[in-house]
């Protein structure tokens, strides 16, 4: 059989085939595969048909045997076992030096196992993130590769090709590091995706709950937003969706039922944050706000018998919109800061060579947290990138003072109102605790060492001693060792 194909897709679900009819948009022969065979068949009778240089296999050694060498086999299958079976399934008929791709949102830990199974056998693996769904994958991914260092130049021009390019024509595609990095920074681009989400229904509710705004007015106010610093993906369909009528004249967004899904991407990055000890707040807020919207009966129940404040709105209602709107932008500065320093301490625990500027420009554009902004936080980076927080590079620190006041106003007023608006909230308290030279832990070190001997360090000290007061004078001065964690 000729060697003719640049590389093949397993799993032909809508993101598999989109990715193929991309790669071939842009000359690449690709061969397809999926666990159910017949479906082989229907993509090239459907949305392949007519295509000459997309080939469909009918087993995996007919799939191998038409790659050229190395070859290149990309899974789009479920994550998780899926991906563990076809790499079983597949490994027979591959060689050294040939590839294997995981286009899934693999979990990371996973990633980096499969990397080293794979390299053990002197194959080479890369983990991928590809964000934009469907219509992403069709005309324009942002993906995030990582995994066998030496892979890298076997895919980079596929993926540089087929992946969204952002306003100057730079791919959205670029390098991420070792094993599980690309799988990392998707899960991190994901748990920033709930933030923003987030932060943009909590500017929902205060402009509907706090403000009394129509529909149509919100929809107003929106469309002005995205054409400023606001400029977003994010903001954009949700200006649409405000507007948005079924049949009946209706608008859709006020029949949905105000309970969220969610799959996991999320948690995952909070539950890591939690791992590595950084506080990436807002990311965990979001999360918890989705679990707690899903508690539905249990609110509708406790909104008859828990009182809140009578509230009624009085001043300048322009201005106050002009709150909301500099709220959400300082506290998105905050969520992105926060979800920068989760990859700067996972860098350093996984031994990853993180590209922070090149993680601002792949997420610039094709996914779905594309923005204007993104082009300022490459920015920062690019003009340091060393930066240890993006709070300190001077666009976000003068950013950050002239939204301050607005910032502080707008939660000021939720409070009072007694509308939650956990993620603007928690970003301001961790911009208040970031910026503060003392924190109470001195007290909460001194809790530690009166219940349980846990010992503190002091001013007058070097770092790293360690001292232990008998407070009650019963318990003794024998410490309990010390920890850090
Ligand atoms: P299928 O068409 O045979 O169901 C998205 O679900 C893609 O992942 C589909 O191509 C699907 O194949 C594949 N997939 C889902 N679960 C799988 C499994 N356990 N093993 C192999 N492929 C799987």
């Amino acid at each position: 059989m000729e060697q003719k194909a640049d590389i093949a897709l397993i799993g032909l679900a809508v993101m598999g085939q989109n990715l193929i009819l991309n790669m071939n948009d842009h000359g690449y022969t690709v061969v397809a595969f999926n666990r159910t065979v017949s479906k082989v068949d229907e993509f090239l009778n459907d949305a392949a048909k007519g295509r000459k240089t997309i080939i469909g296999a009918h087993s995996i050694q007919e799939m191998a045997a038409l790659l050229k060498r190395p070859r290149k086999v990309m899974l789009m299958v479920k994550a998780g076992q899926a991906v563990d079976d076809f790499i079983e399934l597949v490994l027979p008929h591959l060689e050294p030096g040939d590839l294997i791709i995981d286009g899934g949102n693999s979990h990371f830990p996973d990633t980096i196992r499969r990397t080293k199974y794979l390299e053990s056998k002197g194959l080479l693996y890369i983990g991928t993130g590809v964000s934009g769904g469907e219509e992403g994958a069709r005309f324009g991914p942002s993906m995030m590769p990582g995994g066998s260092v030496k892979a890298w130049p076997l895919v980079k021009d596929i993926f540089q090709a087929i992946a969204a390019k952002t306003p100057d024509g730079t791919p959205c595609c670029d390098w991420m590091g070792e094993d599980g990095a690309g799988h990392y920074v998707k899960m991190t681009h994901n748990g920033i995706e709930y933030g923003d989400m987030q932060l943009i229904c909590e500017a929902y509710q205060l402009l509907k709950e706090g403000l009394g705004m129509s529909n149509e007015e919100m929809h107003a106010v929106l469309t002005e937003w995205n054409k400023g610093e606001l400029d977003s993906y994010l903001v954009e369909i949700t200006r649409d969706i405000l507007a948005y009528k079924d049949a009946q004249g209706d608008y859709v967004v006020d029949k949905i039922l105000d309970t969220a899904g969610q799959k996991g991407t999320g948690k995952w990055t909070s539950v890591s944050s939690l791992d590595l000890g950084m506080p990436v707040t807002l990311i965990g807020e979001a999360v918890y706000a989705r679990c707690l919207s899903a508690m539905k009966d249990d609110r509708v129940a406790a909104s008859k018998i828990l009182q809140g404040p009578k509230f009624q709105f009085s001043g300048d209602k322009k201005a106050f919109v002009e709150d909301i709107r500099q709220a959400l932008l300082a506290s998105k500065i905050v969520s992105y800061a926060q979800g920068f320093m989760l990859l700067r301490e996972a860098a350093k625990e996984y031994h990853w060579n993180l590209n922070y500027p090149s993680i601002a420009m792949v997420w610039r554009a094709g996914c779905i947290i594309r923005s204007v902004f993104l082009g300022k936080i490459k920015d920062a980076f690019a003009r340091n990138p060393n930066l240890s927080n993006l709070l300190l590079d001077d666009y976000f620190t003068g950013v950050i003072e002239r939204c301050q006041g607005s910032w502080r106003r707008a939660v000021a007023k939720a409070v009072e109102a007694g509308i939650p608006a956990p993620a603007f909230t928690t970003a301001l308290a961790f911009y208040d605790g970031y910026r503060s030279a003392r924190l109470p832990a001195n007290l909460l070190q001194a809790q530690r060492d009166y219940f349980g001997a846990h010992t503190y360090e002091r001013i007058d000290q070097p770092r790293g001693k360690f001292f232990h007061t008998n407070w009650t004078g019963k318990g003794g001065s024998v410490s309990a060792g010390t920890y850090t964690v």
